[in-house]
């Protein structure tokens, strides 16, 4: 494989872009920790009280959708980089406003008591029968909106940068060539990705930060208050948008460096850039699916209903079609980087299927609450997002210090094993009607438990091999590594 030196970034941007992993690495571990706590218990090894069970369901669904995001921008920024002029300090005040965000989570959790869940469902909050006080609640709330702050600092200085070179964010996108037919082969899908996240991400965290202002106030002034259906859309809509940008940034590494391992380039088409136009415009409308057993006008459930079965579609395919001709019948050289990526597009392109099943009415109305959702949910998450965080992690790194390919080979069949068997536990437990989000369980649900809990454990302890081996790369001065747009 030919090695290309990192062609301008300056030490501050590589350390940026380490703080951004190592941090993403940290928590991930710690937030498996909680998670695996959580299945050890539901299996009866270990006896959480309930309100810690609960208080550990929120930090690992906040932390986990936060870190998820944070990596995601880390990937998107180091690309994006190349073809683009960004602000290195807009890269770290995002940074430290996570970190301060963080803070705040985890106080308002671990000392506040605050245990309502990452999605702050209205009016849970302000309603904790005397769990938690509503400063505790403020804490968490108050820590979401730093973090959404940071987020929005973060897309619109990429957002300036993008128009400034292409003229606008439907540019970036590629809307104009797909309109004319005439596509430029040299336009990154890196941009494309790109121009799609800050759109939907920037709408998707402002509609969140309205809705969690309001729950704010509504802590210290109950008299102001919203109509619950309209928060909980609000909510719902910034939850799916963000967990989606997350996906769509991560997957960049896919297209920038899937093609350097299978010595192909990875061009844009009138088809891609279709694809990412139809997911900018779908994934934000598609969110009823979360809604389907509240009393929503039912046009507003069929339609997401239809778009669940179209929204996730378009990209998935063009981006898993696109990295199998990419790998079909070229000399790829199966590095380790190249076999998470390749994970990544197993684990997105399978977990979408369990995710359509539950996105139909008729099988929501059975399998919603149960844990079919964290199945489907922590298949694309697991074995799709971070095996693309995973990859570009052991790629970008002090890239010429060779890895040990065996040892590496292990922990990437633990990984994988691990978290497959993980996920159809969840999903055989949701399919036999075990409800999500219990503390305890009924002893005939335990056995699935017993699986699940095990199956974290290999999960665990393969993670912890692989950020052992990232977090000497990261600390090394190596520099980092070329991608796709130098060859
Ligand atoms: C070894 C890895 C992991 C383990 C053991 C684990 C375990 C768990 C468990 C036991 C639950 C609660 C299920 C229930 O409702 O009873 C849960 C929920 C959740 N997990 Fe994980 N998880 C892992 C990885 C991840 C990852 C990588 C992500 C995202 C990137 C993630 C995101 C979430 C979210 C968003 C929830 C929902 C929390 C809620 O219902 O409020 N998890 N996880
Ligand atoms: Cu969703």
């Amino acid at each position: 494989m030919k090695k290309i030196e990192h062609p301008s970034g300056s030490p501050a941007e590589s350390l940026g872009i380490k703080l951004y992993l190592g941090t993403a690495f940290v928590v991930l571990l710690l937030m498996m920790f909680a998670g695996i706590a959580m299945r050890a218990s539901q299996a009866n090894w270990i006896a959480l009280p309930p309100d810690l069970f609960y208080q550990l369901m929120t930090v690992h669904g906040a932390g986990m959708v936060g870190i998820v995001g944070l990596a995601g921008a880390g990937i998107m920024w180091y690309f994006l980089r190349r073809h683009v002029v960004l602000s290195v300090q807009v890269l770290y005040a995002n940074y430290v406003l996570f970190l301060l965000g963080v803070v705040l989570i985890l106080g308002a959790i671990f000392i506040g008591g605050y245990a309502g869940a990452w999605t702050f469902l209205w009016p849970l909050p302000a309603k904790s029968m005397g769990l938690w006080s509503a400063h505790a609640a403020a804490a968490y709330v108050g820590g979401l909106t730093l973090i959404g702050v940071g987020f929005l600092a973060f897309y619109f200085d990429a957002a300036v940068a993008i128009i400034r070179k292409y003229g606008s964010l439907l540019k970036g996108l590629g809307v104009d060539q797909l309109i004319s037919g005439k596509v430029d082969l040299k336009h990154p899908p890196t941009v494309v990705a790109s121009s799609m996240v800050i759109i939907v991400n920037t709408i998707g965290t402002l509609v969140g930060a309205v809705v969690l202002i309001v729950t704010l106030a509504n802590l210290y002034f109950p008299a102001l208050t919203i109509n619950t259906l309209l928060a909980k859309n609000m909510i719902y809509f910034f939850g799916h948008v963000f967990i989606n940008a997350s996906i769509y940034m991560a997957v960049i590494a896919v297209y920038e460096l899937l093609p350097l391992y299978a010595k192909r380039p990875w061009k844009v088409s009138r088809v891609f850039y279709a694809s990412w136009l139809a997911a900018t415009l779908m994934v934000m409308g598609v969110y009823p699916h979360h809604l389907l057993l509240d009393a929503m006008p039912k046009s507003l459930a069929v339609l997401g209903q239809v778009i669940s079965y179209l929204s996730g579609i378009p990209v998935l395919l063009v981006t898993v079609y696109g990295a199998l001709v990419l790998v079909y019948k070229s000399d790829i050289n199966w590095q380790p980087p190249a076999r998470w990526l390749l994970l990544s597009m197993f684990g997105w392109a399978v977990g979408v299927i369990p995710a359509i099943v539950d996105g139909t009415i008729q099988i929501n109305k059975v399998l919603h609450n149960t844990l079919w959702v964290p199945g489907h949910f922590h298949f694309y998450l697991l074995i799709g997002v971070l095996p693309m965080v995973i990859g570009f992690s052991l790629h970008v790194f002090d890239a010429r210090r060779a890895l040990n390919e065996t040892v590496q080979r292990w922990i990437f069949n633990l990984y994988a094993i691990g978290a497959i068997v993980f996920c159809m536990a969840f999903l055989i437990g949701g399919a036999n009607s075990v409800p999500r989000r219990f503390a305890q369980h009924w002893d005939a649900w335990v056995p699935y438990n017993h699986v699940g809990a095990l199956a974290a454990s290999l999960v665990l302890l393969a993670m912890l091999l692989v950020t052992v081996t990232v977090v000497r790369r990261l600390l090394s001065s190596g520099q980092p590594a070329g991608h796709a747009s130098d060859v």
